[in-house]
């Protein structure tokens, strides 16, 4: 019989989420794999199964922040696949970069709603299956912006402070329940994520992570890897990870 885990990975599609979901599939989970970008989860799943026959994979194509997509595809899960007992709650982004008051609210409204309801939406549907099967484990990728404040990122900020809100409420709720909740905090990572806050501006992208060595997706999926496998008494509550260049949101030793 096999002694996999299941794992549900949001935002696998792309840097952090992606690193983790592969790095789970080597160590003994089977995995539900979340994002909009259908192609790469099928390309992903794929990749996954290859590399390790032994680990069920199942793809879940959906946008975190829409409650009714969320609703029906964790409902559309097999039974097997829903007795999940990690949940890794990374789906989101920043869009954009700029003062409060010039800035877009529609680029407000997609951070909040992703990177702060996604997670309550994401959470409401697995917690209850959690409870039923007596254990469970939620992971919730935050950010040093959950930590700190820095100029023209007051949304993003308010988003991330909102989810380190979050992490801490789950964790006293869910206390009764045994079920551990926690947090990684990263600083600066190089994934995709420059690119989507910029637009698509790759040079501008690229321009974030030039003078220094930053952290890469797989830095932050060991991590990960190392809160999940942890003892049942062990939950590491918070964790900042900083490239070792970076001492906050906005000291960055460059040599440009
Ligand atoms: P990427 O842009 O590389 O990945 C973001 C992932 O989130 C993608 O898989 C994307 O999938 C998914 N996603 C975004 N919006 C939605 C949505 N509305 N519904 C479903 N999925 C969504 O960035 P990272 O890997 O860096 O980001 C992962 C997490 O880490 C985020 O929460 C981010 O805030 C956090 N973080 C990142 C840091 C960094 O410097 N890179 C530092 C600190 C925290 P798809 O587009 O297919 O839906
Ligand atoms: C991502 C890191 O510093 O761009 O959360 O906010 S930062």
């Amino acid at each position: 019989m096999s002694m996999r885990r299941y794992a549900l990975v949001t935002g696998a599609t792309s840097g952090i989420g992606l690193a983790t979901a592969k790095l789970l599939a080597e160590n003994n989970f089977n995995l539900v794999i979340c994002g909009r970008r259908k192609e790469r989860l099928a390309l992903l799943e794929k990749e996954i199964v290859s590399k390790n026959s032994e680990c069920k994979v199942s793809s879940l194509c959906f946008d975190v922040s829409k409650r009714e997509e969320v609703e029906q595809a964790i409902s559309s899960l097999s039974a097997e696949f829903q007795s999940i007992e990690l949940l890794i709650n990374n789906a989101g982004n920043a869009h954009g970069l700029a003062s409060i008051e010039n800035a877009s609210l529609e680029d407000f409204e997609k951070m909040i709603d992703t990177n702060l309801k996604g997670i309550i939406y994401i959470s409401q549907e697995i917690i209850p299956k959690m409870i039923a099967m007596g254990r469970g484990q939620i992971i919730n990728v935050g950010s040093i912006a959950g930590k700190e404040v820095y100029p023209m990122g007051s949304v993003y900020c308010a988003s991330k402070h909102g989810a380190d809100a979050l992490t801490k409420g789950m964790r006293m709720d869910l206390n009764k329940f045994g079920i551990k909740v926690s947090s990684i905090n990263p600083g600066l990572v190089k994934t995709e994520f420059s690119l989507v806050r910029f637009k698509g501006d790759q040079e501008r992208a690229d321009s974030v992570y030039k003078g220094y060595t930053p952290l890469v997706a797989e830095d932050v999926a060991e991590t990960i890897l190392f809160m999940a496998t942890r003892p049942l008494h062990v939950n590491i509550a918070d964790v900042i990870i900083f490239p070792t260049a970076q001492a906050s949101s906005t000291i960055v030793k460059k040599d440009l």
